[in-house]
């Protein structure tokens, strides 16, 4: 697939995804949330790369759901339209790779909701976090209403979705929305930084471990539990397992080999 509105690249193990379309600050379209379902189905079969960053051109992440798009939508089209932006955002929740939301200015609506289902959130200090849709005559469409009380707590959730209030990135980060905060000139060498000291770590646990956090909170504790004994069982039966436990006896660094 030729990409239009995505710019993709590739430094040693760390894919970058970029979405390009300044013009409108990213707006997500049927175009743009298109390419990203593409780019992500391309990334998670690249076994070549460990982690994920996700990042926006310009000044802005995401500035939302693409609104002269929406406009036009009967409610049978809006709900196919938010069904298709949650498919691709819940497959970039599930890649078993790790994803690093980059978050370079505005994260609205659409683009904080694609934040939320990164794994980690490195926001620049120019960055700007909500949900402004009722301001709109929507609800948050792209899973917000979801993933934002499971990360900041139901309270605050609510608070922000129902006031439309923007946030700047010091206050996000006091709420738990996003890990860190960085100058806009450090934004991607912080990223790239902490998706190269994943990447060298033992994969196949990074991807368990994984898992077991986003199963796991699905579920109740002892089912949870269990969900992250199997995995940790399986680990077992990895020759990373075998290469991690042995240098450390050894007193050497481990050569991870991904299986
Ligand atoms: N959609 C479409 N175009 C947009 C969007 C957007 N979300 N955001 C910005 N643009 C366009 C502007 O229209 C403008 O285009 P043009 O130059 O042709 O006039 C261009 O981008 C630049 O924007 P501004 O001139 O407005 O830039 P400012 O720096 O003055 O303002 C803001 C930046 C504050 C970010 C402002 O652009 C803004 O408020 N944007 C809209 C933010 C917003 O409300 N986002 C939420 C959208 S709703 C949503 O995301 C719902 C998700 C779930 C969907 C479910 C589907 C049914």
């Amino acid at each position: 697939m030729d990409f239009t509105k995505i710019i993709f690249e590739q430094k040693g193990s760390v894919g970058i995804v970029k979405i390009n379309y300044p013009q409108a600050l990213n707006a997500l379209n049927s175009e743009v949330l298109g390419e990203l379902n593409a780019i992500f189905d391309q990334v998670a079969a690249d076994n070549s790369i460990k982690v994920v960053i996700l990042t926006g051109e310009g000044k802005a992440f995401v500035a939302g759901a693409d609104i002269s798009q929406m406009s036009k939508l009967n409610a049978s089209e809006g709900k196919a339209f938010g069904e298709f932006g949650a498919s691709v955002f819940r497959k970039i929740e599930l890649m078993a790779k790790p994803v690093i939301a980059a978050v370079n200015g505005f994260a609205l609506g659409g683009g904080c909701e694609l934040s939320m289902c990164c794994d980690i959130r490195i926001a620049s200090s120019k960055a700007k976090f909500g949900q402004p849709e009722v301001g709109l005559g929507i609800t948050p469409g792209f899973s917000g209403t979801q993933r934002l009380p499971r990360i900041v707590g139901v309270g605050k959730a609510k608070e922000l979705i129902y006031t439309a209030d923007i946030i700047n990135a010091q206050e996000a980060l006091r709420i738990g929305l996003v890990n860190q905060v960085v100058e806009p000139e450090e934004l991607m060498d912080t990223a790239m930084a902490m998706a190269e000291k994943i990447a060298s770590k033992a994969v196949v646990a990074v991807k368990y471990s994984k898992e077991a956090i986003n199963k796991g909170l699905q579920t109740d504790i002892d089912s949870a539990i269990a969900i992250e004994a199997n995995l940790f069982g399986l680990c077992f039966a990895t020759e990373d397992q075998k290469e991690g436990m042995g240098a450390f006896l050894e007193k050497r660094a481990p050569q991870f080999k991904n299986r």
